[in-house]
């Protein structure tokens, strides 16, 4: 029975997948010693991290202190070293590495562009001093608006050099959101581009740049813009410059300016469910180390490796899995422009082709999308040098995992399905490739060095299996969130307060099974409450996407006189829209269907269809607004950050 503490578990997924004697053997990290890592950190985690952060990274100035939680829940890391993570991510390679490939460019027309480490290291100490030269100093904030090309990694690492504090807003947000963005973050320069590519379309984002501009952002003195669509743009004199004559004579060395370890190293804001956006903050040595652990660790990156994360620079991903921690370690990275079916469905498959691609690390959503073309379009192409297959965003249901597994990995490929956010700044909850035996739909077990929790609404751990709860982390860790940029006290109240300030706050639900697995329920924000019964979004969805005819699935709940909610589902077909009886019939079936799989509990008491759901631009249902059109409202809500606009229409209809 169900009491209103906890989230009923009803998801039934039994398939274990053991780690194949190859993965056992190449694995840098094998069962026995990853035990060996679990039972360090669980004696010490403050000891633990200390030694990776002392072994793993270069230090100008050693640190003694390994964590600070005098001011908790400001917690800070090796508070007395300094370092420079653009050092630690090119300069240490260039003798090994100077001429192994760093960066592996496909633009969306189809043009390739290769940068050694010796490469990559001279443009960003070129644009380094380009950018001291315009004025900018250790802690300037500048924001970077770019499309998904090198220079938006040489921007990062560029301000990482000199200490400036990068924000990058997402090249696909408007101007009015990237408005709000330089003057919260106060921005004394941005870095853009004329344009980018991007589904089959010229962005125009210098245009965006001028409008933000023109409507406010008073502390933006320059502006600097590189060439990549080479489209007519407006150059206002004084003010904007091209990239390429900024960095024209400019010294292909620039002496790094070591900061403190603490020092922040970026700001990214992140739109939460209310409010304005938050400035996430993060530090340098502490950020640097969570993403050169997890790259080493869940993708076991070796020399030979080509890692291709799809994810663009402006979200967290982009920054964790392209931006630093694959090349803090030495890695060769896939960069890639453009859109997953643009100008043909194959188009992941043939660049995972043409470049070897040996490490894919992706979203759910674009999982199911591409699933929806048929196991064919992979079929054509040679994807024998994957290796290894990577989920992160949302949770992976367990029919898009099997598709991953069979279709893409060939049952080759372990997958390692990592759960994090923004604020974790890197993996949290993920499977070790050698190590763990994976079950799809699972992220499986925290990383050594991270504990998490299940607590109820009162905060009491939840010690039984298959309970649902609120995850939570109950130790610090060296790659978390620092505080909200100008807010501390923001900072307290999102993440810490509902608790007394003892664990940090995920907003996730979970729960964990008997091998200690932990299976993510969606956002708590989202929980179904349906006849005293708190179901999470995930598994009723994930029921509703197993059905063969169903491609994607969202579920939210609409007030109900007598169960508390009702369920409301958005569904998108394999097929197109259906219309009269096929439509009701379709109904009852996915209803039956529903019933059968989990209970009648479950089953939906509306549905309907749509072309697609509405999504931010990094993939993730807006639930939100779903809820207001399951209620039959109008959506007051700001949409400027969907993906899709019109697709609410189709949706609004019953
Ligand atoms: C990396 C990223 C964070 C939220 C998080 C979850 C959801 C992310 C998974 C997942 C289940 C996963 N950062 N989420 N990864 N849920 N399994 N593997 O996405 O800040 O943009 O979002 O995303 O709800 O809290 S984020």
């Amino acid at each position: 029975m169900s009491d209103n503490n906890h989230i009923e578990s009803v998801l039934n997924e039994n398939r274990l997948f053991s780690p194949s004697e190859r993965a056992k053997k190449e694995a840098t990290v094998n069962a026995e010693q990853l035990a060996a890592l679990h039972a360090e950190a669980g004696a010490d985690h403050v000891a633990f991290w200390s030694r990776l952060a002392q072994e793993k990274l270069q230090w100008s100035k050693p640190f003694t202190v390994g964590l600070d939680d005098s001011k908790a829940p400001h917690y800070r890391w090796f508070t007395d070293g300094e370092l420079n993570v653009s050092v630690n991510c090119l300069d240490r390679h260039l003798d090994e590495r100077g001429d192994k490939t760093a960066i592996i460019f496909e633009g969306e027309p189809g043009d390739v562009q290769k940068y050694t480490y010796h490469e990559l290291h001279g443009a960003v100490c070129r644009l380094a001093n380009a950018l001291k030269l315009q004025g900018v100093e250790t802690g300037d904030r500048v924001v970077i608006y770019m499309p998904m090309i090198p220079e938006a990694v040489i921007a990062m690492q560029a301000c990482a050099r000199i200490g400036a504090i990068h924000s990058i807003v997402f090249g696909g947000f408007s101007a009015e959101a990237l408005k709000d963005r330089v003057e919260d973050a106060q921005a004394k320069l941005i870095i853009t581009a004329d344009g980018g590519h991007r589904g089959g379309r010229v962005v125009e984002l210098k245009k965006s740049v001028d409008l933000a501009l023109e409507k406010g952002c008073n502390t933006v003195r320059k502006v600097l813009v590189c060439k990549r669509t080479a489209h007519d743009i407006f150059m206002k004199e004084g003010r904007d410059l091209w990239w390429h004559e900024a960095e024209a004579g400019m010294s292909n060395y620039c002496e790094p300016v070591m900061v403190n370890a603490e020092h922040p190293l970026f700001l990214l804001y992140t739109s939460g469910s209310t409010g304005k956006p938050k400035g996430i903050v993060h530090s340098s040595a502490g950020y640097l180390l969570g993403t050169h652990m997890s790259n080493e660790w869940i993708f076991d990156l070796k020399d030979d490796d080509v890692f291709w994360c799809t994810a663009d620079v402006g979200w967290i991903t982009g920054h964790s899995y392209v931006a630093y921690g694959p090349l803090s370690c030495g890695a060769t990275i896939l960069m890639f422009e453009g859109a997953p079916t643009i100008p043909h469905t194959g188009r992941f498959w043939e660049v995972c082709q043409n470049h070897g691609v040996t490490v894919f690390y992706t979203a759910p959503t674009a999982i199911r999308a591409l699933m929806k073309f048929g196991d064919d379009v992979p079929k054509q192409y040679d994807l024998s040098k994957l290796r290894l297959l990577g989920s992160v965003g949302e949770p992976i249901n367990p029919e898009a995992w099997m598709w991953y597994h069979t279709v893409i990995g060939q049952e080759r490929c372990p997958i390692v399905d990592t759960w994090w956010q923004t604020e974790t700044g890197a993996h949290m909850i993920a499977p070790f490739p050698g190590a763990t035996a994976l079950k799809p739909g699972s992220c499986t077990q925290p990383l050594p060095g991270i504990f998490a929790e299940i607590v109820d609404e009162e905060g009491n751990l939840i010690t039984a299996d298959n309970q649902g709860g609120y995850l939570v982390i109950s130790k610090p860790w060296p790659s978390m969130l620092r505080t909200i940029w100008g807010d501390d006290a923001r900072y307290v109240s999102t993440y810490y307060e509902k608790f007394n300030n003892k664990y940090y706050i995920v907003g996730d639900s979970a729960f964990r099974d008997a091998d200690g697995y932990y299976w993510i329920l969606g956002r708590v924000d989202d929980v179904l409450n349906v006849s005293g019964h708190r179901l999470g979004t995930m598994e009723v969805e994930s029921a509703l996407v197993a059905h063969p005819k169903v491609a994607e699935a969202a579920v939210v709940g609409r007030p109900h006189d007598v169960k508390g909610e009702a369920i409301v589902a958005f569904v998108v077909l394999n097929s197109e829209r259906p219309t009269g009886a096929e439509r009701d019939a379709i109904i009852t079936e996915l209803k039956a269907w529903v019933g059968e799989q989990i209970g009648p509990i479950a089953k939906p008491d509306e549905i309907r269809f749509g072309d697609n759901l509405p999504k931010t631009r990094s993939g993730k249902i807006m639930r939100r607004l779903l809820r207001t059109l399951a209620k039959g409202e109008e959506i007051t809500q700001d949409t400027s950050t969907l993906e899709d606009a019109t697709i609410l229409k189709q949706l609004a209809e019953k």
